[in-house]
Parts: structure tokens; sequence; C-alpha cells
């Protein structure tokens, strides 16, 4: 049986549990928390982030890895694309929403509410420059992207698509509203996502926000 270690707050362990529900793959959660990571995290997740995962006496680090992983055992339902440009392109938006799209929107989580559970209080003029400077070029690209899609790459509901929504959720958890006046492409396209059974599931389970 697959572990997930991780708190499911995190928008990297949301990534690994979409692909699991997605797939239908029976899994457990171990909801430990990074803030500090306990000690035994360490043998299975070596720079002490969360998710990892045990799968028996297997074990791997980062979401990307772990959902790769996921979508080779169970290939039912591949959550990555098979034409080898769109692969190329799902690994592309996955490993950009990981890293960038996580500045503009993970970035205000973080500052607002996980800063909190370190005992530190939110600094909301990093959270101000976030939504005034980093926001802007990041939110443009993704809405060019999306144009009026329902899926990044062709017809198929894909990693791309889970990692760029997971990023959303998180800033939604933050308190801010979807961007709807600037970016309509973007704000129908994480409503969409969102009413998925995987995600809605997941987001009416956590103390943030409740979804119809
Ligand atoms: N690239 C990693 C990022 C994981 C990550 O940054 N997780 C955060 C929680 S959302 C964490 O564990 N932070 C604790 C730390 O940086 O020490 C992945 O995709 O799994």
């Amino acid at each position: 049986m697959i572990t997930i270690h991780g708190s499911p707050v995190s928008p990297f362990v949301r990534k690994t549990l979409v692909c699991l529900i997605e797939k239908g793959v029976d899994y457990d959660l171990n909801p430990i928390s990074p803030f500090p990571a306990p000690e035994s995290h360490l043998k299975i997740s070596p720079l002490g982030k969360i998710p990892a995962m045990t799968d028996g006496d297997f074990a791997l680090a980062d979401s990307a890895a772990i959902c790769g992983y996921i979508d080779r055992k169970h290939p039912e339902k591949p959550m990555f694309p098979t034409d080898v440009e769109d692969y190329g392109r799902a690994l592309w938006f996955q490993i950009w929403a990981d890293n960038e799209l996580a500045k503009a929107t993970a970035g205000l989580f973080f500052n607002r509410i996980a800063v909190r559970m370190m005992k530190r209080e939110p600094d909301e003029a990093v959270i101000a420059k976030i939504i005034s400077d980093v926001q802007p070029p990041i939110f443009n690209y993704i809405e060019a992207e999306i144009g009026d899609k329902e899926f990044l790459l062709g017809d198929q509901f894909s990693i791309a698509d889970i990692a760029i929504t997971c990023q959303f959720v998180q800033m939604m958890y933050s308190g801010e509203a979807l961007p709807e006046a600037s970016h309509p492409n973007i704000t129908r396209y994480i409503n969409t996502h969102t009413q998925r059974a995987s995600f809605k599931g997941l987001i009416n389970a956590d103390p943030f926000m409740k979804i119809e």
C-alpha cells in the first residue's frame, strides 16, 4: 500500500493525492507537518520536505518524482500524456507550477498562514509585494496558455492541470480570490477543475474553504 507522508494542506502533497484519487489507487496518509519534520522523516525525505512516499520498503521524496512513480506503477487512467510533445509540455507545466507559480500563490499561504505554524507573525508588506509585483507576469503567462481550453494538453486531464490547480487552491486558502476581472481564463479553468470529485473532496476536508 502506498503511504503519502505530509499534511494534505500542502499543495505538493495535494498533487500526489489528486493523482492517486483520480487513478482510483488506495493509499494511506501520514499527515505530518514539515515545521519541523520529525527526525524519522529525514530517512525518507532527504531535504526534510513533504510529501514523501513509501510503498512497502521503497521510499521516494518530491511530489514530481512521486507522481511519476504512481503513474508508471498504476498505468490505468494516465496522468502523463502519451504523445511525446504533450508529455514534454506536461513536465514543463509541472516544473513551472511547482517553482514559478508557487511564488505567486503558495507564497501567499506561506507568508499569511504557514508562518503562524512557525510561531511568527505574517508580514503583510511581503504579501502586498507578491500581489503587486510577482503575480502579474506569472498570471499573464498562464492566462494566455489556458486561453479557452478546459485542459492544458489535448482533451485529457493531466499532471499539468493538477499542478496548476493545486497552486491556485493554495492562493484561495490564503484568503485571496481568483483574479476574475484581470484573468478570466484562469478563473474559469480553476473553477472547473476544483469541481472534480478529487479536488472537491480534498478541499472540503481542509479547514480553509468549502466549495459546493
Ligand atoms: N519540490 C518539492 C517541494 C516540497 C515543499 O517545498 N514542501 C514544503 C511544504 S508545502 C515543505 O516541506 N517545506 C518545509 C521546508 O522547506 O523545510 C515537491 O514537489 O515535493
